[in-house]
């Protein structure tokens, strides 16, 4: 009964669409003038969704002794932001369902100033309130979202409530079912930024599709004034370009440049000046080419190998959702040692500064949306809701020259709808940004002998590189050893990248490599896999599964899963496993090879 009526709550509170439009995101936060709101917040637990009709939104005292208010922030408990609520309390580990946060914050407003209230992520629905005054609402739990709040925000002291609402939903992106932990909560930073009257919105300043000696791209200007213009300055390549707005605010441009393209081994960046009326935004940008041709994959023109590993955005030595630098720092610096030039940032948009980390760092990466195993194919609300997803992702780090290829989902079941839907989101994502690569993972392999396996998947039509999970010698029944005889042929004449494979092992299991769940058998798998990859004719890299130890639902085995995935190449502790130094060597080999 209880469940029922919750449900009946939920069903009326979010739209049929679940997706309320909130302002375009401003882009580049790190370069605009910011007020950090993070710190510790109050926060109410409210499993049964009392917090609406009780109006928590509006952080009421009582006005009399007599007044009767059933709730009081202040005297609730604490929860840091950015961070997850499940690592921060023992009974919120498990916690599925709303939490209202509140925090106050004092503002003094000025003259010809915007300001927009900045979250960077919530998980998963949101609304969000400022005095009393409801701004929007947010659905997705890894893409940022932004309000205006000049009009709401007061002199003096000001009332931020937010309820973040973590419920797996059967039309949610994702779904149900996920190998990772439902961390809920505000697990990135919050802030106010400040922008002048007219300002830039956006902007995409990267090279033109293969065209190493051409800066092609566009700004949107907000409330421009007629005939107002744009500059693009690139001060140490000695380029000023000045371009007039459309009426709606749009400038597109191209240019001659000749920038040193950034590469893994260079990763140069560039300060690029993006000015309009009194707007000003500096960003470092990297240039480089990314195509493919038959099956190789292009950087600059050249054929590359994607040396990689996939990571979740779990922190490392203590678990729970990555947030810091330091945490960012660390699972990069580890896939460096790794060898990698090239990161698979699975199975949600990451936190945007480790993208920036990896510009810097020299790390390719493919960035993913949430379209995880069975979603509802056939809803247009969740197609609209993914498609959302996609585009904050793409608007936000779409500037940073270490991401190559947009992938679209990750497993999902060979269907019509399916088909369909991956058809569309890549018609979107090559609509928003033309000089990617389009990918999708797929696992939907199947075998047309003993000793060979064949990829169809009827979606590598619309990809531009096919990503294969396959987990050979773990799942199914066959050894580790059977990847030496088998062979594997794919549809489609794209660049292939092996997506997933591996297996699991606590660290400091040791047996012998016939044993599940020791290092010996983890690393030998990784022996034969790399055997059998290295036949692939049509292989552009690989990103095994997976750099480090993570949090599941789905791993109850005692003592040895304890509901984490142990297909880490280290552990959540940071100890290597032996198959970290096997796969460290074949990317000491290959680096060294001619691809
Ligand atoms: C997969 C999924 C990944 C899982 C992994 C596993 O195929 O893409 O999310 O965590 O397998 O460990 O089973």
């Amino acid at each position: 009964m209880r469940r029922a009526a919750a449900r009946l709550v939920f069903f009326f509170c979010l739209p049929l669409f679940a997706q309320t439009p909130s302002t375009p995101l401003v882009a580049d936060p790190p370069s605009r003038t910011t007020i950090n709101l993070d710190g510790t917040w109050n926060s109410i637990v409210d499993p049964y969704e009392s917090g609406l009709s009780s109006r928590y939104y509006e952080n009421a005292k009582p006005k009399s002794k007599s007044d009767l208010v059933e709730y009081d922030f202040d005297r609730s408990p604490k929860l840091k932001v950015p961070g997850d609520w499940n690592t921060q309390r023992d009974s919120l580990l498990l916690y599925e369902g709303p939490m209202w946060y509140q925090h106050s914050f004092p503002y003094t407003k000025r003259a010809n100033v915007r300001t927009f209230l900045y979250l960077g992520a919530a998980n998963y629905f949101s609304r969000v309130w400022l005095n009393g005054t409801k701004l929007g609402e947010h659905v997705g739990g890894y893409t940022p979202f932004n309000f205006e709040v000049t009009d709401q925000l007061k002199d003096g002291d000001n009332s931020l409530v937010v309820e973040v609402d973590n419920t797996r939903r059967p039309d949610g992106v994702p779904s149900t079912h996920t190998d990772w932990w439902n961390y809920g909560g505000l697990t990135r930073s919050v802030k106010l930024i400040e922008v002048p009257e007219t300002y830039i919105q956006n902007y995409f300043v990267q090279l033109a599709k293969g065209q190493p000696s051409e800066i092609a791209g566009w700004v949107q200007v907000e409330h421009a004034l007629p005939g107002a213009s744009v500059t693009v300055e690139i001060p140490e390549l000695k380029i000023k370009e000045t371009a007039r707005l459309e009426n709606s605010g749009r400038a597109e441009f191209h240019f001659a440049a000749h920038p040193q393209l950034w590469s893994p081994e260079n990763p140069k960046l560039y300060q690029v000046t993006i000015s309009s009326g009194g707007d000003r935004i500096t960003d470092q940008i990297g240039f480089r080419t990314i195509e493919t041709r038959g099956t190789q994959i292009l950087l600059n023109g050249k054929p590359i190998f994607l040396r990689g590993i996939s990571a979740h955005e779990e922190a490392p030595f203590r678990s729970g959702s990555a947030f810091s630098e330091e945490d960012e720092r660390t699972l990069l610096t580890w896939a460096k040692e790794l060898g990698a030039n090239f990161v698979r940032l699975t199975h949600y948009p990451h936190n945007e500064q480790e993208i920036r980390l990896a510009d810097q760092m020299g790390l390719m990466v493919w960035e993913e949306v949430p379209v995880y195993w069975e979603i509802q194919f056939q809803n247009p609300g969740v197609l609209e809701n993914a498609k959302a997803q996609l585009r904050d992702a793409i608007m936000r780090d779409q500037n940073r020259a270490s991401i190559i290829i947009w992938s679209l989902s990750n497993e999902t079941p060979i269907t019509t709808a399916r088909t369909d839907f991956i058809h569309q989101l890549a018609d979107y994502a090559r609509s928003l940004d033309s000089t990617r690569l389009i990918s999708s993972a797929s696992d939907k392999w199947q075998a047309v002998d003993p000793q060979h396996m064949a990829l169809n998947d009827p979606m590598g039509e619309y990809l531009d590189v096919l990503g294969l999970n396959e987990y050979i010698g773990w799942y199914g029944n066959r050894k580790p050893a059977d990847a030496d005889q088998i062979q594997w042929s794919f549809k489609y004449q794209k660049p292939v990248i092996i997506t997933e494979f591996g297996g699991g092992a606590p660290y400091g299991l040791h047996g012998d490599s016939d044993t599940r769940f020791t290092e010996e058998y983890q690393a030998d798998l990784y022996r034969h896999q790399l055997n059998m990859l290295s036949r692939i004719s049509a292989l552009a890299g690989m990103s095994p599964w997976v750099l480090m130890d993570f949090r599941s639902p789905r791993r109850a085995l005692p003592g040895i899963q304890d509901y984490f995935n142990r297909k880490g190449l280290i552990s959540d502790r940071g100890q290597r496993k032996e198959a970290f130094y096997v796969l460290q060597k074949y990317y000491q080999e290959k680096a060294g090879e001619k691809p």
